[in-house]
């Protein structure tokens, strides 16, 4: 039987659908998708072919569109999208046309004026998720490859893009059927791949890094050091810096978000540094480099800060390290690293130990399948919970995965 189909997934399929694939704006061309019934009537209503008629599989037609006036909108070319060579899985069209954003706008209205209905990426990705077309894992996938980065993100999800996550599932679950695997060891498999999880995560969600301590510590040039541009201002005076800035850099392939903040102090008289403080105190973050310049305990206010998060999110940096050597006793109250943004030490070991502490392993290493992304980790978890008990029957654990994953490979 048939699932019934929510409101918006009949919405999705009773009208063709109209996808902008190319961005908003001026380029050399812009491409527009047709999917769903009714994108061949349309497409015979107002495309004129130089000659011919609609082209077949693996042709491509030029021609004019018109509008529902009969008026020749662009010269584009036409060519149909087999499922299995369509990004979202979906039949349908592509229109390629001059990529003035006037000229595909009107393209598109042409479309519209025919009884489509325009829909963003999400919208398509819904309707192919909803019929089958795309499965969670490289729905994920794609959503991620677009909005990569780094190239060395780009790859990882082009790859599991092209279902090399749902391969690894498939494989673990043929050797249970054929018996080379047993339930337990499966479910160690899947625990390892969880555990493993964080490093392809976090090439997709980038890992945000609060830098913080007292004013005057280093904290914006530490900033502009690792962004190796001087993006904030830098100053002997305390208070320089009250707002959250943001930049993403690199750290082997993952990207990062630096936030720089307001130095943290006992007594401000300036109204404007104190809510800098505040934005810095309730700043989102997964990580935060403590920085301090001095040795000594921290004051009341370092050590609420600070309270906020467990260690493990916690990285003490010594700073100004060309000044003075930092003493071992620093080095042993806290602070595992000693720097210089100003020359430079202790720079490409802070990136190390970042990468080791919150992300994973070197641009080098291959990160194998993974889940990559929050939700994918949630389905691998409750798989596992669904797997919790002895020995299962084989067909316990493929409706589990169906049930996790709404497919099996
Ligand atoms: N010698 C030396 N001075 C530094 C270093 N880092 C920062 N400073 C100086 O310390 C002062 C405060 O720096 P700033 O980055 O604005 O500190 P923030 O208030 O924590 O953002 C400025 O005069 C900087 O030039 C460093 O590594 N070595
Ligand atoms: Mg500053």
């Amino acid at each position: 039987m048939k699932p019934e189909l929510s409101p918006m997934e009949s919405d999705l399929q009773a009208r063709f659908n109209i996808h902008r694939a190319t961005a908003a704006g001026a380029g050399g061309i812009a491409v527009v998708e047709l999917f769903g019934d009714g994108a061949r009537a349309a497409l015979e209503r107002c495309f004129r072919p130089r000659r011919g008629c609609l082209p077949e599989a693996g042709e491509v037609r030029l021609g004019v569109l018109v509008d529902a006036a009969g008026r020749p909108v662009d010269e584009v070319l036409v060519a149909p999208l087999r499922a299995s060579e369509s990004w979202s899985g979906l039949p349908g069209w592509t229109v390629s046309c001059h990529g003035g954003a006037v000229v595909t706008e009107q393209v598109m209205e042409a479309f519209v004026e025919r009884g489509g209905a325009r829909r963003s990426t999400g919208e398509i990705l819904d309707l192919a998720e909803s019929i089958g077309a795309l499965d969670c894992i490289r729905r994920q996938a794609y959503e991620r490859l677009i909005q990569a980065y780094t190239p060395r993100a780009a790859r990882y999800f082009l790859k599991q893009h092209q279902g090399a996550l749902c391969r690894r599932l498939g494989d673990l679950l043929r050797a249970v059927e054929e018996g080379e695997l047993a339930a337990a060891e499966l479910r160690d498999r899947l625990d390892e791949m969880l555990n493993f999880s964080n490093e392809a995560i976090r090439l997709g969600a980038p890992l945000r890094v609060l830098i913080a301590g007292r004013a005057n510590a280093g904290k914006s040039t530490l900033f502009n050091a690792l962004l190796s541009c001087e993006r904030v201002v830098v100053s002997p005076l305390p208070g320089t810096t009250r707002d959250l800035i943001e930049e993403m850099i690199e750290i082997h392939g993952y990207p990062v978000v630096l936030i720089d903040s307001a130095g943290l102090r006992e007594e401000s008289a300036d109204p404007v540094e104190r809510l800098g403080m505040e934005l810095a105190r309730s700043a989102s973050c997964d990580a935060v480099l403590y920085l301090s310049d001095h040795e000594g305990p921290p004051s009341p206010e370092e050590r609420a800060f600070l309270e906020r998060f467990p260690e493990s999110q916690i990285l003490r940096v010594r700073t100004k390290g060309d000044l003075e050597p930092a003493s071992p006793r620093a080095l042993t109250s806290g602070a595992l690293l000693s720097i210089s943004a100003k020359s430079g030490a202790g720079l490409p070991e802070l990136r190390e130990m970042i990468r080791c502490l919150w992300l994973g392993p070197p641009e080098r290493v291959e990160i194998p399948p993974l889940p990559f992304t929050e939700d994918l980790l949630r389905r691998f978890e409750r798989l596992l919970e669904s797997l919790s008990s002895g020995e299962l029957h084989i067909d316990v654990i493929r409706q589990a995965f169906i049930k996790c994953f709404g497919k099996l490979w």
